[in-house]
């Protein structure tokens, strides 16, 4: 059996891991070596120095960790990962100059992942998902966010979203589910989009709300989405039941979708490589995080840069993540991720190692839970077989082994702790 279906074979959710260092920035402003973590229940119990530890905690069980770097468990808080197919004769297209509004108005795109998606059985669209997060897992994910956008009907956006969930419980991680179903308009409805946008906000929304199924709602506001005027209908909606909303804004081009959102109260403004000063300024003051996302940015080849140094300025919070998707970012690597944030968008090692853990928690409403290894909180961290924290954002498509506690259990155990008997 695959052992992350087998979560009776994990070690238990008490116990003290010791010989860590932990990185700057995860429990403290400064990096502590030699430190220990204490886990009881699936919470963390105590952290700090190891010399430090209480008396009280020396009978539960001791695992060495051997001197790894300790990160929060990575959050990815901005994925499209439930969907059927592939798209790689679009790369073909774009690599002969097509770009992909062109791609996208020839019928290919979202639309063509549409069709495959709809195809496949909730059992088979399940099934089509789980390799790519257990490659998201064997990384240190432990929170994701996965959109639903690629069904467009009532039956197949809630198909997929049913299967998010599901990867949430087989896999004991963290799932939260975003209704996406202004992503694209479906074939049906073509030439009709307000008649879409209002099937969206007064049928599907409220049903698949009531089921239980949306934690979030977002809108890919854009030329070739939708307009302004649209997504803000679909932000009522959303208001109207109470749930967050999120906004892919200003990926292609300025329409002011940041500044809405912000409006709104968003949790996040994603992609936001032409988002304006007034939209940083609107941002700012919300309190809303901005998602970069360099796999879309790079897959594209992209060469408008989000306004990095304006958002640093203003403070405004800077998560990262894959932005997974079979179009524009078939990237299913956070780690990678990191190096792109840092490479192509000039964030310091920190902020993008902050971009995957406390800023990507608050671009899903999950700070006081994910992000950081402090008393309380479940017990989500990795270790990691480096010399420097660095490490993880420096190298180029290799992994560095690491093992993960996930809610107190080794869930992943890439650094053979278990065999020597951690
Ligand atoms: N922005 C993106 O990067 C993805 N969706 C979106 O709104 C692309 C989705 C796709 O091409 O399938
Ligand atoms: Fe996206």
């Amino acid at each position: 059996m695959n052992a992350f279906l087998n979560p009776s074979a994990w070690p238990s959710a008490h116990g003290v891991w010791y010989h860590l260092h932990l990185a700057a920035d995860t429990c403290g402003p400064a990096a502590v070596p030699d430190a220990a973590i204490v886990v009881e229940q699936g919470r963390i119990a105590w952290v700090g120095v190891h010399a430090d530890l209480p008396v009280s905690y020396r009978h539960l069980p001791q695992h060495d960790g051997q001197g790894a770097w300790v990160t929060p468990g990575l959050v990815d808080c901005h994925t499209h990962l439930v969907y059927g197919g592939q798209r790689a004769s679009e790369f073909a297209m774009r690599l002969a100059g097509a770009s992909y509004e062109e791609v996208a108005r020839a019928g290919g795109g979202i639309v063509s992942s549409v069709k495959a998606t709809r195809a496949l059985s909730e059992d088979e669209l399940f099934d089509a998902t789980v390799p790519r997060l257990q490659a998201l897992l064997a990384e240190g994910v432990c929170a994701i966010e996965i959109k639903s956008g690629y069904g467009l009907s009532l039956e197949h956006e809630r198909k997929q979203l049913r299967v998010a969930r599901r990867l949430g419980e087989v896999f004991g991680v963290t799932v939260c589910t975003t209704f996406l179903g202004a992503h694209a308009l479906p074939p049906e409805y073509a030439g009709r989009s307000d008649d879409y946008i209002r099937l969206v906000c007064e049928e599907m929304l409220p049903v698949l709300a009531a089921e239980g199924l949306v934690d979030a709602v977002d809108v890919f506001c854009e030329s070739i989405g939708f307009t302004l005027a649209q997504t803000e209908q679909v932000f009522q909606a959303a208001q109207a039941l109470g749930l967050p909303v999120k906004l892919h804004a200003e990926q292609l081009s300025d329409m002011g979708g940041s500044a809405l959102a912000a409006r709104y109260g968003a949790l996040s403004c994603d992609h936001i490589e032409h988002l304006s000063a007034e939209g940083i300024t609107a941002m700012r003051q919300a309190g809303t995080v901005a998602v970069l996302l360099p796999g879309a940015y790079y897959t594209l080849r992209d060469t408008h840069m989000p306004p990095i140094a304006d958002l640093r300025a203003a403070g405004v919070p800077m998560a990262v993540s894959t932005d997974h998707n079979p179009g524009t970012s078939p990237t299913l690597s956070l780690l990678l991720m990191l190096n792109m944030a840092c490479t192509l968008f000039r964030l310091t090692v920190p902020e993008a190692l902050a971009g995957v853990t406390h800023h990507a928690a608050q671009a899903l409403g999950l700070q006081a839970t994910h992000g950081r290894i402090a008393v309380g909180y479940p017990a989500n961290f990795v270790l990691w077989n480096v010399g420097d924290v660095a490490e993880l954002a420096y190298w180029l498509g290799q992994r560095p082994a690491c093992s993960v506690v996930r809610q107190g259990r080794l869930a992943v155990d890439g650094m053979g702790l278990h065999r020597s008997g951690a």
